[in-house]
């Protein structure tokens, strides 16, 4: 008896510590940028070194749209005109995501938050589960760049959004004066850096592989 009361109670200690242990090693990761800065390239590289999951606002949009639903309806009305989807649709498609992956090491967020609003959205939704963001990274690149990756990167995706410069101009324009304040939000605590986003891919890997092992 005493020993099956040992067992039960190391049983449920173990359980305890394990499930402690792996909130604890949660982290979760802002990769942060202008559009086309190479967000979406690096967060899927990073998924597959560290093992964290990758949460694409602009790819779920775009799910939503090859599947004409009312969520993907609304979104193209605004993407296509390289305008920022509401945040009240953004935050709780992002909200769903991340409440069915409980079982994630910690989520790298690409292309989330881009405004202020969104990034309060975030920090609470992660502060009820008593978490929080560990560091929002930055890729810097300039706009003529930018204009020609995504003109490139048009010619064969078919996004609306990438096929059309004064569109291009548009996000840009609009990264500028809504999104990047959230860098000065995150960088108020301490958590924003900012790394160079010209270069090879792998060069850029290598940049922000550094800045997450310094986590
Ligand atoms: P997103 O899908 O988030 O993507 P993005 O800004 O177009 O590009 P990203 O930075 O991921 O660049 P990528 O790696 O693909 O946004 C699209 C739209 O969705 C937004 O404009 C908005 O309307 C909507 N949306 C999304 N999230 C939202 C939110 N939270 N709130 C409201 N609306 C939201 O790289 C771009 C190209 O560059 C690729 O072709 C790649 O091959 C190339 N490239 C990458 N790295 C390179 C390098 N080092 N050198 C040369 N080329 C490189």
């Amino acid at each position: 008896m005493i020993n099956y009361l040992k067992q039960i109670f190391a049983k449920f200690f173990n359980f305890k510590s394990e499930q402690t242990m792996t909130k604890m090693n949660r982290i979760h990761i802002i990769l942060f940028g202008p559009p086309g800065s190479g967000k979406g390239t690096q967060a899927k590289k990073l998924e597959l070194k560290y093992g964290l999951v990758q949460i694409s606002t602009g790819d779920l949009f775009r799910y939503e749209m090859g599947n004409d639903t009312p969520l993907g309806l609304k979104a193209k009305e605004y993407m296509s005109k390289g305008q920022l989807v509401p945040d009240e649709v953004t935050i709780g498609m992002l909200q769903n995501k991340v409440d069915s992956s409980p079982e994630a090491k910690g989520f790298i967020f690409d292309g989330f938050p881009r405004t202020i609003n969104q990034a309060e959205a975030l920090d609470k939704l992660l502060g009820d589960k008593n978490e929080s963001v560990a560091k929002l990274i930055a890729l810097e690149v300039e706009d003529d760049e930018i204009v020609t990756r995504l003109l490139e990167r048009g010619k064969t995706s078919g996004r609306a959004d990438d096929s059309n410069e004064e569109v291009i101009r548009n996000r840009i324009d609009i990264y500028k004066k809504e999104t990047a304040p959230v860098y000065e939000f995150y960088a108020a605590a301490n958590k924003s850096k900012r790394i160079n986003g010209i270069g090879s891919i792998d060069d850029i890997f290598q940049r922000l592989s550094d800045e997450l092992d310094s986590i």
